[in-house]
């Protein structure tokens, strides 16, 4: 069924709101309960078959203790020929999830998200992944096109930024980068609400834990620490053979293609770095008929 404008920009705001009045949050932080199951994913970029199997796999009705974490949803392969690009609809359909499942569906916030918030920056075979994303809504909603723009620049900045287990595991989008882990602005994590400023391209806080790249082991040690961390997960990467490893205190996962993989964790159990590789599981491996 084709959603009207006004029904997108309905499901967006109650989305917003399900994210600020989330039971487990406090500032930026999503902190879940003990004993509770979580599945951490990777990036997804409009996968469709991977958001499918994951959100049926997940069963979130029959297992109201699982939790499912979500982030960088946008920005996809679904392209139609004018350039007009698809992935509001994943953006949207979990949304609906937030609604459907508001203690159990959490986002992170991720640098495609901020990308599409200033409306420039990343640029994909000589295109700007931002206009297409825009000129599909234009396509979908002509005369709306605007409004749905900002509820879904509002819907960005309501997601969180963190989520702690209380077994010491973190997730995040990315963390900075080595060189700015110490003068990092930690504060960010307990902020509300935060303004523009910690939005700020290249200096603010947000934009360096979520476009950090290249971090040793002894950065990604001294960011644990900091936040009180015993494991790292994280996504922003690309991993062609699903997820690798950053010394024995991260794991970076990637969700976005077939070979692509999610990690289903419990938020009280004693992990080590090889445990969670271990629990890595491939999307290509879920057969949704069997
Ligand atoms: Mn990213």
């Amino acid at each position: 069924m084709e959603r009207t404008a006004d029904d997108v920009i309905e499901s967006f705001e109650s989305a917003k709101e399900e994210n600020a009045l989330d039971c487990y949050r406090t500032g930026q932080v999503v902190n879940l309960p003990a004993d509770h199951e979580v599945w951490m994913t990777g990036d997804i970029h409009d996968h469709r078959t991977n958001f499918r199997k994951l959100v049926a796999a997940a069963k979130l009705g029959e297992n109201p203790n699982r939790h499912l974490v979500l982030h960088e949803l946008i920005h996809g392969d679904h392209s139609g020929p004018d350039g007009a690009e698809d992935s509001w609809r994943m953006l949207m359909q979990a949304a609906d999830l937030k609604i459907d499942f508001p203690s159990q569906v959490h986002f992170l916030f991720a640098n495609h998200d901020l990308a599409q918030i200033h409306g420039e920056g990343i640029m994909k075979s000589g295109l700007s992944v931002c206009e297409a994303f825009n000129k599909g809504i234009k396509r979908d909603f002509p005369g709306h096109d605007m409004a749905v723009q900002l509820t879904i620049t509002e819907f960005l900045l309501s997601l969180p930024l963190a989520i702690r287990c209380p077994n010491g595991l973190w997730f995040s989008h990315s963390i900075p980068t080595d060189d700015q882990v110490e003068k990092f602005d930690y504060s960010v994590f307990e902020r509300t609400p935060l303004t523009s400023a910690d939005y700020k391209k290249r200096v603010s806080p947000v934009y360096q834990l979520i476009w950090g790249r290249k971090y040793t082991e002894a950065g990604v040690k001294a960011f644990a620490e900091k936040v009180g961390a015993k494991l790292l997960v994280t996504g922003h990467q690309a991993q062609e053979t699903g997820w690798t490893m950053v010394g024995d205190q991260m794991l970076i996962i990637d969700s976005s293609h077939n070979q692509g993989v999610f990690l289903p964790l419990s938020t009280s159990q004693d992990y080590t770095i090889d445990d969670l590789a271990e629990r890595a599981t491939k999307f290509v491996a879920v057969d949704l008929d069997a």
